[in-house]
């Protein structure tokens, strides 16, 4: 029996995390079967979780039904789904026997079940009928147009709507966002790829350059940690100088859209004021930035050929000519039928981007609030509020305690202000 501890006390005070070297544990050819003891911090933002993950089968089945009780609105259930899952991604070795489990936190008895089922008979019989459960299925597909969510999707089944056949025939009113969403399901629901991303972000960058010289633009998001693929593209943008930033979003937008890379877009005002509002809580706080949720048409690789210069970019009629071929010049409200139907004979791709405009003094925390991932966000705040009595949003942190914010300038001085051990984006992937 080999117990490597991790010790939990120190972790609570923040102290720095010893990592578990994997290559080391094989080196010393551990039976996998033989018991090891994990101790695990038991907030998500204490440890370090990469991509490298050993127990997908167990994280993808808990992940499975955390999605399940999302979609159902149980999010209780849906987190201690997610923590449970978090905790296995973090160990350094695939998880073999139930007795490695021991001690470990954040595993219920109903996760626990799942995975001694997983581990007894190769397959969870809860896992296997939800998958294949008509209802999950239909809240799957429904969910999948960008601008319908949980309760909409539900709503819809009840009047026997299941998928994208029967809700094209049903006749029941679509906003505009759902509109977009159905019209571009299949491209939205295709992984981005970080290649894409890139050539999403040189776009951007062009449009923030154009309205405002010296304003930056961060790639956050699952791509920030190191995702080679993300279900959609996140980007922040500030400006060093505080307050330069304001009315920049309508500004890059309709850069953007005077140059044919929008199919949609919906600009949501800030309305974050500090002294009005005091410290964001938690649930509230993700849409008070200027914000920009879109839906952008980027030509495909072969399309987009070399970088986007300088010169392809300089001029509308260069744009156009960069993002629709010669047999594609038409605008993106107007695309023809086979356009948007056949993505094979398409040159281009609908690819779904969020903008977020950020003032300089709060830039830390709203990197921090969009890297995600979205576990590591809950547990960063649930931390704060209750081991340090602070209040985090992706606007500040507040202490309670001490009535006052605590200004940082950086990431890893909000880490700092918790009392956490700094964690790189890259290792938040929990
Ligand atoms: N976020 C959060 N809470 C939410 C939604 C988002 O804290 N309810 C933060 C964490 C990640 C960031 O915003 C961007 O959100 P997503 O794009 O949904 O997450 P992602 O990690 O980038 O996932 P993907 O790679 O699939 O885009
Ligand atoms: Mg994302």
């Amino acid at each position: 029996l080999l117990d490597i501890s991790w010790y939990t006390e120190s972790m609570r005070a923040g102290s720095p995390v010893e990592i578990l070297d994997r290559h080391k544990l094989q080196e010393q050819q551990i039976n996998e079967a033989e018991a090891v003891l994990f101790s695990v911090p038991s907030y998500a933002c204490q440890r370090r979780t990469t991509l490298d993950n050993c127990n997908t089968t167990l994280t993808d089945a808990l992940s499975l039904l955390a999605e399940n009780a999302e979609l159902s609105e149980e999010d209780g259930r849906g987190v201690a789904f997610r923590r449970a899952a978090a905790v296995l991604k973090a160990l350094p070795v695939r998880v073999t026997a139930m007795s490695q489990l021991k001690g470990l936190p954040c595993l219920g008895d109903h996760s626990l079940r799942v995975i001694k089922d997983i581990l007894e008979n190769e397959a969870s019989s809860e896992v296997e009928s939800t998958k294949h459960s008509e209802r999950f299925k239909a809240l799957k597909v429904l969910t999948g147009i960008f601008g319908v969510g949980p309760r909409t999707a539900e709503r819809w089944i009840r009047e026997g709507i299941h998928n994208l056949h029967q809700l094209r025939e049903s006749g029941v009113t679509l906003n505009r966002a759902q509109q977009a969403g159905l019209e571009h399901y299949d491209d939205l629901n295709q992984q981005v790829t970080k290649a894409e991303a890139d050539a999403i972000a040189e776009i951007v960058q062009k449009a923030v350059d154009s309205v405002l010289p010296s304003a930056q633009i961060t790639l956050a998001g699952g791509f920030r940690r190191g995702k080679q693929t993300g279900h959609d593209v996140d980007f922040l943008i500030t400006h060093p100088e505080e307050g330069r930033e304001v009315g920049l979003m309508p500004k890059v937008v309709s850069w953007l859209e005077s140059q044919g890379f929008l199919l949609y877009q919906k600009v949501t005002r800030n309305s974050y004021l500090e002294v009005n509002d005091g410290p964001g809580r938690p649930s509230s706080n993700m849409d008070r930035f200027e914000r920009c949720f879109s839906i952008f048409k980027l030509a495909k690789r072969e399309e987009r050929g070399t970088k986007v210069t300088e010169n392809t970019v300089k001029t509308k009629d260069s744009v156009g000519a960069h993002m629709h071929s010669e047999t594609d010049q038409s605008p993106p409200s107007h695309s023809h039928e086979l356009d948007q139907h056949d993505s094979t004979n398409r040159r281009w791709r609908a690819v779904r981007v969020d903008l977020v405009v950020s003032p300089i003094s709060q830039f830390a925390f709203a990197l921090l609030g969009w890297t995600g991932s979205k576990l590591f966000e809950r547990e960063l705040r649930r931390w704060a509020g209750h081991e340090k009595a602070m209040s985090l949003s992706s606007h500040a942190l507040y202490d309670n305690k001490q009535s006052r914010y605590l200004r940082a300038a950086s990431e890893e001085e909000i880490f700092t202000h918790l009392g956490l051990e700094y964690i790189p984006p890259s290792e938040r992937n929990a």
